[in-house]
């Protein structure tokens, strides 16, 4: 496959004014037909006329209305052009049903919906598929269905026919249709500038009662965004349509959002607390795309991250504003470690901005998103609050209708401050964690703090250059008092000192408060300190921290030595337990221990060879500690905080939920699931009655439970993909590759959803000794559903793929298993260029 490079970008040779689509639908053969209006683009130089196009049948076409005969090939074609503007014209078959790829106009559940970011519209019409060529889009639909959507405004419409008119510029990636037998919940917002904006959620009949939570999100989104970022709503109408076939969470097309149902649909008795949490998050994610990515769009994929980090980091800050920002600010960095540093780690590791792809699909990261945002969070912590809105406003301002880069982002903040942001950039363009060491040195009063930085280099940067990192410091007395204000220190040298002066006894440091960098520290603090640091640490995210890494030490030395789970960890804990003045939201967060998957991370880090199954052992011999030395606490907090009032997905019942449900996963472990059983039973609610569940098949009484379950939601799609994941997650590491293996054979197991798919592979991934069986097992069958998925969706077969990239730090067994199944899967004769990529990088 073709490698594109950043430094190979140059623009379109032809601006398009306009262009008019009309859809005749049908699902085998729709026809396209296009009217599109060029002109020379007087900024190129290059007037090669070449229009993207995959999977197309091209019927017909013509220049200023005189049949032509373009060079047509797989990618796409090339014509002779006239000099100046000129009008293009050309009809195409496409068939929706026989797309699978589930990119471009496909059919899910009957309905058709399209698909198009990054590079799905070329497989709809021939066109410049890419993100710097913008246009006002006219869209005809001709069909037999009663709701027929796509981009902007209505401007007719009549049985079978409807005509849609987008009088924003945008990116063929933007472009949405939607055609089928679906049921509107209708609402409305006004925006602050007095315009009323019609509001739906289309849904398939039978899902009309989850549509509530998502239009109240909606609503919430567009109110932030207007008192935030002053940002306000430019159309009459905007729609969500939910979607079961869907490769991603959810697609921010202009004025016609398409979600995978999974992220949208939500109903007490069907979602959890999560569910609901994550749904508030996508939507708003997904609103907030209208300026940050569709108003101000990417010049090419390789700026991807100018849209996702800006729109990832203001959906955590809408997060932090409507639940509580503490809370958020852990969940993040619990996800970031998971999947940003492994990622980081290994083979595929890249820079936020990647300077070169195959398949840009492969870059949907969490580097992209998530240390996008990580990144953009650090530029406002350096600048400041209002620095940041003034920057803002004028990326905005002077923006606005532009396809964009990098560069312009930067240039905003450095206009407004007049700062240099040439060494800063490096977050951009250089792969790798830092490490962040400190040494403390304390005379005459005087704390000096010295940093030393260290990015490991890798195959996509092989020689990091020291970054700025700004390291939040607050520092604590001796009995728990907080001696001096929190200092943002900027450090932009490999090795840099930081004193505070004037103290009257040595603190304790507590530094990287609420985790103001993307770093892993190195702090040798004792267990003394640490435990000062978790009981009265003031800044909530290091007060978590402290026990976090009290429990990481504590289970890395149970692996390597077999020692007995540190008591000064568990009390600690327990202590914070017992404070009824701590959100239970943040207690059930403290409760949490590092993944297994974490664990093998720093394993590897310090040179070890990860063995999951001493991972595993140790993380429940921990667990079966906490059980035994909170037992105490463990019957009140469970009543506690079982909510008996109206169910409701906001933060206070969920965080009480949470911290519940923690409480009964370590009862279960002394009383045999009764508490669980009860729990199941009495449960009118999803979240209470998953956790019973989760419970009983750990505690080994899961069988009839399962079954009542199955029973009770054999029709609910969202439900039962939980139903499936659970037996897998929850399964002994022995049998998780077995449970998974069987539930494919199940009926209902639909391998071509995506979410189905998910539901048992993401699964069996995300079970670490499980997947890592020692017998391969784990490895064989993920290959297998590989090679079986791949010509059928070869997006989602990718996306799956990344569960081997961490097989270079495992031992020599492993590893000769892993490669084993990686080159197997190299070998099939006709694999996608996603998974040959993937692969590829992977196996390197
Ligand atoms: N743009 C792809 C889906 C999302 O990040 O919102
Ligand atoms: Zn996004």
């Amino acid at each position: 496959p073709e490698t594109i490079y950043l430094s190979d970008y140059s623009p379109f040779g032809f601006v398009v004014d306009e262009v008019t689509l009309t859809f005749d639908l049908h699902p085998e053969n729709t026809r396209v037909k296009s009217r599109t209006a060029f002109r020379p683009n007087p900024a190129a130089t290059d007037r090669t006329f070449f229009l993207h196009g995959e999977n197309l049948k091209l019927i017909n076409a013509s220049i200023d209305g005189t049949p032509v005969a373009p060079d047509v090939s797989d990618k796409g074609l090339t014509c002779d052009v006239p000099d100046g503007p000129f009008i293009w014209e050309s009809e195409v078959e496409i068939d929706p049903q026989g797309n699978t790829a589930l990119e471009g106009l496909y059919m899910s559940n009957g309905m058709y919906c399209t698909q198009c970011e990054a590079e799905g519209f070329r497989k709809i019409t021939y066109y410049p598929d890419r993100p710097d060529v913008m246009s006002v889009f006219t869209v005809i639909i001709n069909g037999p269905h009663p709701v027929l959507l796509s981009n902007g405004n209505p401007v007719a419409s009549s049985e079978g026919h409807a005509e849609w008119h987008d009088p924003w510029p945008k990116p063929a990636y933007l472009f949405a249709l939607v055609a089928g037998e679906l049921i509107a919940h209708a609402d409305t917002f006004t925006t602050a500038s007095g315009r009323k904006v019609d509001l739906n959620l289309y849904v398939r009949p039978g899902d009309e009662g989850k549509c509530a939570f998502g239009m109240q999100a909606l609503k919430d989104s567009m109110k932030w965004d207007e008192e935030v970022y002053g940002r306000k709503y430019d159309l009459d109408l905007f729609n969500i349509v939910a979607v079961d076939d869907f490769n991603m969470g959810a697609m921010e097309n202009k004025g016609l959002n398409i979600f995978n149902s999974s992220a949208v649909l939500a109903s007490p008795e069907t979602s959890t607390d999560m569910n609901f949490e994550r749904i508030e998050a996508i939507i708003a994610h997904e609103y907030f795309h209208n300026w940050t990515g569709n108003r101000i769009t990417c010049r090419d994929w390789f700026q991807l991250c100018l849209k996702e980090g800006l729109t990832v980091y203001r959906d955590s800050q809408f997060t932090s504003d409507m639940r509580s920002a503490a809370v958020k600010r852990i969940g993040d960095v619990i996800d970031l470690r998971g999947r940003q540093f492994a990622e980081d780690q290994g083979p595929l590791a890249h820079p936020v901005r990647p300077e070169s792809f195959q398949e840009i699909n492969n870059f949907y990261t969490a580097t992209v998103y998530e240390k996008g945002a990580e990144v953009i969070g650090m530029l406002k912590r350096l600048v400041g609050d209002d620095a940041y809105a003034t920057a803002l406003d004028l990326y905005f301002e002077r923006h606005d209708g532009d396809a964009a880069t990098i560069e312009d982002w930067l240039k905003v903040f450095e206009d407004t401050t007049g700062r240099d942001l040439t060494q800063f950039k490096r977050w951009y363009s250089q792969a790798g964690t830092p490490r962040l060491k400190v040494i403390e040195d304390w005379a005459d009063d005087t704390l000096t703090l010295t940093f030393t930085q260290h990015t490991p280099p890798s195959a996509a940067t092989p020689e990091p250059q020291p970054l700025v990192i700004p390291i939040s410091v607050g520092l604590i007395g001796p009995i728990g008092d907080e001696v001096a204000e929190t200092r943002v220190l900027e450090m932009t040298e490999a090795s840099q000192s930081f004193t505070f002066d004037g103290l009257a006894a040595r603190p304790v440091a507590s530094i990287l408060r609420g985790f103001s960098a993307p770093v892993v520290l190195d702090h040798d603090l004792n267990d003394t300190e640490r435990a000062l640091l978790l009981a009265h640490d003031t800044d909530p995210f290091n007060r978590w921290e402290a026990g976090r890494t009290l429990a990481r030490k504590s289970l890395l030395s149970m692996i390597r030595e077999g020692t007995a789970p540190d008591r000064a960890y568990l009390d600690g804990i327990l202590a914070v337990l017992r404070d009824e003045t701590l959100d239970p939201a943040y207690r059930a967060l403290m409760m949490g221990l590092p993944s297994q998957s974490d664990l093998a991370t720093a394993l590897h880090d310090a040179g070890e060879v990860p063995e999951p199954d001493l991972i595993y052992a140790a993380t429940e011999t921990m667990r079966a500690a906490m059980a035994r030395r909170f037992r105490d606490v463990l019957p009140a907090l469970y009543a506690d905080n079982l909510v008996t009032a109206e169910y409701r997905p906001d933060a206070e019942q969920s965080g009480k939920r949470a911290l519940a449900n923690s409480a009964l996963a370590l009862i279960t472990r002394t009383d045999g699931g009764v508490q669980a059983q009860a729990q199941y039973g009495a449960a009118d609610n999803m979240t209470q009655q998953l956790s019973g569940l989760a419970n009983l098949i750990r505690a080994d009484r899961g069988s009839a439970a399962l079954k009542a379950f199955e029973a009770q939601w054999k029709n609910d799609r969202l439900v039962m993909d939980k139903w499936f994941g659970l037996q897998v997650i929850e399964a002994d590491p022995e049998d998780a590759a077995d449970v998974a293996a069987a539930l494919t054979d199940h009926p209902d197991f639909n391998w071509k959803n995506p979410n189905r798919f998910r539901a048992v592979f993401g699964s069996l991934v995300m079970h670490h000794a499980g997947f890592h069986h020692h017998s391969g097992k784990g490895y064989q069958l993920l290959a297998d559903w590989l090679i079986k998925l791949d010509p059928v969706n070869p997006q989602t077969t990718a996306r799956m793929c990344s569960a081997f990239q961490s097989w270079p730090r495992y031992d020599d067994d492993r590893k000769a298993l892993i490669t084993a199944e990686l080159d197997r899967i190299l070998a099939q004769p006709t694999l996608s260029r996603d998974v040959t990529e993937m692969l590829t990088r992977i196996r390197k």
